[in-house]
C-alpha cells in the first residue's frame, strides 16, 4: 500500500508552491536577528502559537507580515535555497516556484533584490539535482495600474521567470480584472496560470473567463469546476493542469477537496497534488501526496498517475517531459 516513504520518494514536479509559504518559524527568527526586525514573537513555539487560520483572510493576515524578515537579496536567496533542499529530499525533480513581488516592493523591497535572491538559488539548485523555474503572480487585491508597473518592471528579467500567476484574496478580485496584464504577458511569450477556488460564491465564473477568456494553460485550486460538466469537457480536452493542495485544501473542507480531485482523475483531467504554503499548512509535497492517499485509500497507480499529471501539466519540454515520465 502506499505509504509516506513511497509518496516522498516518487518522483515529482512541483507546481503550486508559493516561495513566502515555505518560511519556517526557524528561518524566520534567524532574519528577524539577523535584520534586526522586530516581529513580536522570540520562539518557535510563539511563531507557530501565531499560526491559527480558518479561513483565506485570516491566513493572509498572518502571512503578510511575516515577510518583513525578508529585507536583502541573501534572505530570499536563503529562503529559496531552504526550500528547495527541502523540495529535493522529497524527490522534487522539477519546480516552478510562485513569487509575490508587489508583496515585497510594497514595502519598500526592490524587484530587483527579490527577483535576483530568488534566482540565484534556482541556478544553484542544479547541485540538488532539482529544475527550478520561477512564476512571477500578481496580488490580485492590488489595483491594476500596480499589476501594470509590476509586470513592466518585471520584463527587464525576462530571462529569469516562465509565466506569470494570480493569487491572494480573491473576493470582489476576478481574473479579468487583469485582463490586459495576462494578455502583455502571454505576448511576450511568459507562461499563465491562475488562481481560483476561494472565494466558491463566484468561482466557477472566474473559472470560466480564465479558460475561456483569458486563456490560461493551468488553474491553481480549482477542483469545483466539477460543478460545471461542459467546463471540464472543455479542460481535458485541452489538457488544462488543476494543482490542488490536500494540506491546504483541509483548511476550508474537511474532506481536503478529495471528492473534487477523484472525480477529475476519473474524467481524465489533468489533476496533481502540491504543497501550496507548505510552513503554514502542515507539510511538503510528500506529506500532501500522502495525506490525500491516505485519507481516500487511493492505490498506488492513483498516486503515480498524479505524478505523471504533474510532469505533464508542467511547463518544460515536451523531450523533457518524456524523460521524465
Ligand atoms: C495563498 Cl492559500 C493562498 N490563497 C491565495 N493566495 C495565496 N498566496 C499564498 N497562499
Ligand atoms: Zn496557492
Amino acid at each position: 500500500e502506499v505509504t509516506p516513504e513511497f509518496t516522498q520518494n516518487l518522483p515529482k514536479a512541483e507546481l503550486h508552491v508559493h516561495i513566502e509559504g515555505t518560511l519556517e518559524p526557524e528561518l524566520k527568527l534567524k532574519l528577524a536577528k539577523r535584520n534586526h526586525v522586530d516581529i513580536g514573537q522570540e520562539s518557535i513555539e510563539d511563531v507557530r502559537a501565531t499560526y491559527q487560520y480558518d479561513d483565506l483572510a485570516s491566513f493572509l493576515a498572518v502571512y503578510y507580515p511575516a515577510m518583513n524578515v525578508l529585507q536583502h537579496e541573501q534572505d530570499f536567496y536563503d529562503l529559496a535555497m531552504d526550500y528547495l533542499q527541502r523540495a529535493a529530499k522529497n524527490n522534487v525533480r522539477h519546480v516552478e516556484i510562485f513569487f509575490d513581488p508587489q508583496a515585497h516592493t510594497s514595502r519598500g523591497i526592490a524587484f530587483e533584490t527579490v527577483i535576483n535572491g530568488l534566482y540565484r538559488a534556482t541556478v544553484d539548485a542544479r547541485a540538488l539535482n532539482v529544475d527550478a523555474q520561477l512564476i512571477m503572480c500578481f496580488l490580485r487585491d492590488f489595483s491594476r495600474d500596480s499589476a501594470r508597473e509590476t509586470l513592466e518592471e518585471a520584463l527587464n528579467y525576462k530571462d529569469k521567470f516562465i509565466g506569470v500567476g494570480l493569487d491572494s484574496d480573491e473576493h470582489n478580485n476576478p481574473p479579468m480584472k487583469f485582463f490586459h496584464q495576462f494578455a502583455k504577458a502571454s505576448a511576450e511569450g511568459l507562461h499563465l496560470t491562475a488562481h481560483a477556488d476561494i472565494d466558491q460564491k463566484d468561482s466557477i465564473e472566474h473559472i470560466r473567463e480564465l479558460l475561456e477568456v483569458i486563456g490560461v494553460e493551468r488553474v491553481d485550486h480549482g477542483t469545483n469546476i466539477v460543478e460545471d460538466p461542459d467546463l471540464v469537457e472543455f479542460a481535458a480536452k485541452n489538457k488544462i493542469g488543476f494543482t490542488s493542495c490536500p494540506l491546504s485544501n483541509s483548511f476550508v473542507s474537511p474532506f481536503m477537496k478529495g471528492d473534487e480531485i477523484l472525480e477529475l482523475l476519473s474524467k481524465d483531467v489533468l489533476v496533481s497534488i502540491h504543497s501550496d504554503d507548505p510552513a503554514y499548512f502542515g507539510g511538503y509535497i510528500g506529506d500532501n501526496y500522502y495525506a490525500f492517499a491516505d485519507k481516500y485509500n487511493l492505490t498506488k497507480e492513483q498516486v503515480v498517475t498524479l505524478a505523471k499529471n504533474s510532469f505533464e501539466a508542467s511547463w518544460i519540454s515536451r523531450e523533457q517531459k518524456d524523460l521524465y515520465l
